[in-house]
């Protein structure tokens, strides 16, 4: 029998787990898989069940840690959440303006999204005191861009460095309803004014540079309130007062966990996988524009949609792949997947450029510094610049011994560099992966066993 793939290693005296990868003699990765739900659906779902009227039913919600952070704050709030699964999670809402004070701190963990979006319902609760925070990583990610256009709206933040970083303090109070335009393509700071304008008497709007993804105004709507959208001018808008009423919710796949596997895929030579139902929501799937435009062999079949959500199976084959420049507005349709389409700019002939992507540097890590550093560690050539990467591709990668800054998207890109790479490569913090991601190791063995 040959070597295995994938090893894990536990460490004794920490919760760290190293993996050790060596792709060895195995040949490509074929079969059919799928990937854990959609993280931003997810999320929405709880968080919208937790305020609506009455029951809301969840099938396929991602059972990573980021969710059970949303959860466990909304149940601290007095939302009945079942024990979560992936068959069937039930949220007993207490309707919109109804969360209770609670009597603790809400820790968020490492979820950007739980803090942000939370931070825009709690705002609108008058009367109650809010304390948020969150891990070391989430600490010390910007949260000023929620703060601004809350206060615009009237809610009372305060926190450390001039009321910007967690933990941060939420007075709620009737709310006003504002225009904001956002000066960033942001999807957390756009659903945590829209969450806010829900109890806001009138219309309020965001306008963001470039259009981000439209999760919450989808469920939004299905959840029963008035919301436009106008793609023309990146603009939503919610009308309050609203009423939320509780609805059964299908989460599909998480495109941004499948886009491991279409690189893996596309660069490991003799693969041809299928990936079962993924959403492909276009202010999503910037990932599979770039990987056709640079060659890959991906093609949608199955296309449906489930609960307001499109959805495809995703076959993808190996190619040689070409590089391309990633810039401007497909910036925010593929921002959690740079990480890895920079591990396919190294396997691809040319010099990939990837511009415009400075938000990068705001995530669960510096991901520019963190996966340009890890894959030079693999004999990768990858200059850093203030707003992207620029790879030189057509190279080998010899195994390394790298480290995931502990980001959930680090520690799998790096895997999926090691099944390209020659060797063993050594990938330290790797539980980071159960973020987004928690079977993502037994899928990869799964693969080449
Ligand atoms: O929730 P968190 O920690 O911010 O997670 C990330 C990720 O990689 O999983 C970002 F680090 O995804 C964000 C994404 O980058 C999830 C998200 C959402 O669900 O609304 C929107 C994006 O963030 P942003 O800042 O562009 O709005």
């Amino acid at each position: 029998m040959s070597a295995p793939v994938l090893t894990l290693q536990s460490s004794p005296d920490s919760d760290e787990t190293t993996w050790h990868i060596n792709p060895g003699q195995a040949s490509g990765l074929r079969g059919t898989i799928q990937v854990p739900g959609d993280k931003s659906i997810s999320h929405r779902a709880l968080m919208l069940g937790a305020i609506a009227q009455g029951e809301t039913q969840i099938r396929g919600l991602l059972l990573g840690e980021d969710p059970r952070s949303t959860a466990a704050c909304f149940r601290a709030m007095g939302a009945e959440i079942s024990e979560l699964n992936t068959t069937l999670v039930t949220v007993r809402g207490l309707g919109l303006g109804k969360l209770q004070e609670p009597n603790q701190v809400l820790d968020a963990g490492n979820s950007g999204t739980t803090l942000r979006l939370m931070m825009g319902i709690l705002a609108s609760h008058p009367d109650r005191l809010f304390t948020v925070t969150g891990d070391a990583s989430l600490r010390s990610r910007p949260m000023g861009r929620v703060v601004t256009p809350l206060r615009q709206m009237g809610a009372q933040i305060w926190g450390r460095k001039g009321d910007t970083l967690a933990p941060l303090a939420i007075r709620g109070q009737q709310l006003q309803p504002t225009h904001y335009h956002s000066p960033i393509a942001s999807a957390q700071v756009k659903s945590a004014v829209l969450l806010a304008g829900l109890l806001a008497e009138g219309q309020t709007t965001v306008t963001e540079p470039a259009l981000s993804r439209d999760h919450s105004e989808r469920m939004l709507r299905a959840f029963g309130a008035k919301v436009t959208v106008d793609p023309e001018t990146c603009s939503a808008t919610v009308t309050g007062p609203a009423s939320l009423f509780g609805q059964s919710v299908v989460v599909p796949g998480d495109i941004s966990s499948a886009a491991f596997w279409l690189v893996a895929a596309a660069i490991v030579p003799n693969s041809d996988l299928l990936i079962e139902n993924v959403g492909v929501n276009p202010t999503r799937t910037g990932i599979l524009d770039i990987l056709l435009e640079m060659g890959a062999d991906i093609t949608l079949e199955n296309a449906r949609e489930a609960a307001g959500e499109p959805v495809a199976d995703l076959r993808v084959r190996s190619s040689k792949l070409k590089a391309c420049t990633i810039e401007g507005s497909i910036i925010p349709r593929l921002i959690d997947e740079i990480p890895v389409l920079a591990v396919a700019a190294i396997a691809a002939q040319g010099t990939t450029l990837i511009r415009d992507a400075q938000e990068l540097r705001v995530k669960e890590s510096d991901r520019l510094a963190a996966i340009a550093s890890q894959l030079n560690r693999m004999g990768a050539r990858v200059t850093e610049t203030a707003d992207g990467l620029e790879i030189t591709g057509g190279g080998a990668l010899q195994g390394a011994e790298v480290d995931s800054f502990t980001d959930h998207r680090i520690a799998m890109s790096l895997a999926i560099a090691a099944l390209y790479a020659s060797g063993t490569t050594t990938i330290h913090r790797a539980e980071a992966a159960a973020i987004s991601y928690p079977v993502f190791a037994d899928t990869l063995r799964s693969l080449f066993s």
